[in-house]
């Protein structure tokens, strides 16, 4: 039984209040590992280091700084599939995605900051013969970064790599849900060269941890990823702070399918966006909604190949979906397809736990689930259910498309299936979304904006959003 330590000052530790959390394996519900117990000590501890260690952060400087991250990212690399197997136990995803998406993300989410700061450049207004101005950016000092279970070290380090690189030193938070990965980093970073202090990682729950962090006065800026009730929670307590605040949220995302798509490769990737990652990922499309004439045939065709899906151990490589996160999230998923029976759904394919035998007979398995017959105003169409559930749809015109889509509280991402170029930016234009992908998902270029509007969120991450977020705008205006 493994117990999962914080990283304080550079010191592997125990909480000051040596209890414990378990940990789960989604894939057998059975508790593999003990978590550290944190608490507000704790925080103070991890602030005073971060606070200690800042000034000799600073003046290490971009290229020390962007060395730093770089040998961390060449060890998590050298230790891929130890790694993709940890984030595949902790979360429940199959080994093969953690293998191909989750680390190999992390890592390039160092290199991506420890090469972008390298070129971060700021700017300067001159005012003719008056005056010239620049703009100051520099590191704000100590920073919080909280973040989920369903991309467990993807999301952490997509926080902490433009943090460090900025030249901020962290109090972090991964979720208790899934903190293998970042104990696993933790462990990485005295032969990275980071000094003892700069990272820190607070293991606990989040009410007792995360907020003490999103409280402490010498933490100047939060940024977060999670449920949006936890966001609204956040915000109620940094925003009477004036604390710098990013928030990435929860997501009720469209897939909007017109009948002049590619209908093979719509067919494929939103198998894909509906189902990736049990369903957990906030990019996921849960609303898919198809132009009459296509509906029956892409319907018909949709669920043929869901049901092929196979739900198995994740350690499997045929495995297409593994267990979902949690019992308590296997159990809010169930209810959520309850539901949508009870509002008048009608289940095509899945909508049911999925009991598998052996060792694995009390893992958390759900059925890829596909509703039809439910309007776009029910609670199975408004809210977020984050799991493999999707609902379908047709519509009839394009306002018909728009008016669903945008229907909800949500506005994180939107996927739009045409070969129409000026139906393609009209749409994307109207789509209340902060990312809309046309003709695919999930590509991603880390240089450009992430995030949402409305109740996803506020604030964007990724390339210069993310290293302006961690540092402070200064203009210095200059008589000539
Ligand atoms: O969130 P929670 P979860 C969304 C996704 C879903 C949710 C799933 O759509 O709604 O997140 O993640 C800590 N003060 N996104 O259930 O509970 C908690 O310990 C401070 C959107 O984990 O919000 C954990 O570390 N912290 C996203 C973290 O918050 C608190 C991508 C998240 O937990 C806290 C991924 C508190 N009061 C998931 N309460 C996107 N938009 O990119 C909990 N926490």
């Amino acid at each position: 039984m493994e117990d999962i330590l914080n990283l304080v000052g550079g010191d592997l530790v125990p909480a000051t209040g040596n209890t414990w959390i378990d940990v789960h394996e989604p894939s057998t519900g059975k508790v593999y590992a003990r978590l550290a117990d944190s608490d507000a000590r704790d925080v103070e501890a991890a602030v005073q280091a971060a606070e200690a260690a800042f000034p000799a952060w600073v003046a290490m400087g971009r290229e020390g700084r962007s060395n730093v991250l770089l040998r961390l990212a060449a060890l998590i690399e050298k230790d891929l599939e130890g790694f993709a197997e940890a984030e595949s136990r902790d979360n429940g995803k199959p080994v093969h995605l953690a293998r191909k998406v989750d680390i190999p993300r992390a890592v390039a989410n160092f290199r991506f900051f420890a090469t972008a700061i390298l070129h971060f450049s700021t700017e300067a207004h001159v005012m003719d013969d008056v005056a010239v101005n620049y703009t100051d950016r520099s590191p704000i000092g100590v920073v919080g970064c909280i973040s989920p279970w369903n991309l467990p070290l993807y999301l952490f380090t997509w926080k902490i790599a433009p943090a460090l690189a900025a030249g901020n030193c962290v109090v972090a938070k991964p979720s208790e849900v899934t903190p293998m990965t970042a104990y696993r980093m933790a462990r990485l970073c005295a032969e990275a060269g980071m000094p003892p202090g700069v990272l820190n990682i607070v293991h606990g729950l989040g009410p007792k941890v995360g907020t003490a962090i999103t409280e402490h006065p010498a933490v100047k800026a939060i940024s977060f990823t999670g449920g949006t009730r936890t966001g609204q929670e956040i915000a109620r307590v940094a925003a009477p702070l004036f604390k710098k605040m990013s928030l990435e949220l929860g997501g009720k995302n469209p897939v909007v399918i017109f009948a002049d798509c590619d209908l093979e490769q719509a067919l494929r990737t939103t198998v894909l966006s509906s189902f990736r990652n049990q369903g957990q990922i906030c990019l996921c499309g849960s609303r898919i909604l198809v132009e009459r004439p296509l509906y029956e045939r892409f319907r018909d065709a949709f669920v043929q190949r869901v049901k092929a899906l196979r739900v198995g151990d994740p350690r499997d490589a045929a495995s297409d979906l593994g267990a979902v996160v949690s019992e308590g999230h296997m159990e809010k998923v169930l209810s959520y397809i309850d539901l949508a029976r009870e509002e008048g759904g009608r289940v095509l394919c899945g909508g049911k736990r999925v009991q598998l035998d052996g060792e694995l007979q009390g893992g958390w398995y759900i059925a890829p689930t596909v509703i039809e017959g439910l309007g776009p105003a029910c609670r199975t169409n408004q809210e977020e259910i984050f799991g493999p559930v999707v609902t379908i749809a047709p519509f009839d015109t394009e306002q018909d498309a728009l008016s669903a889509a945008n229907g909800t509280p949500y506005g994180l991402a939107a996927v739009l299936w045409t070969s129409d170029v000026k139906r393609a930016h009209r749409m994307a234009h109207q789509l209340e979304s902060g990312i809309v992908w046309v003709n695919c998902w999930m590509i991603r270029d880390l240089r450009t904006p992430f995030g949402g509007m409305k109740q996803s969120g506020v604030g964007r991450e990724g390339g210069v959003e993310a290293l302006r977020f961690f540092t402070e705008a200064k203009n210095v205006c200059i008589k000539l």
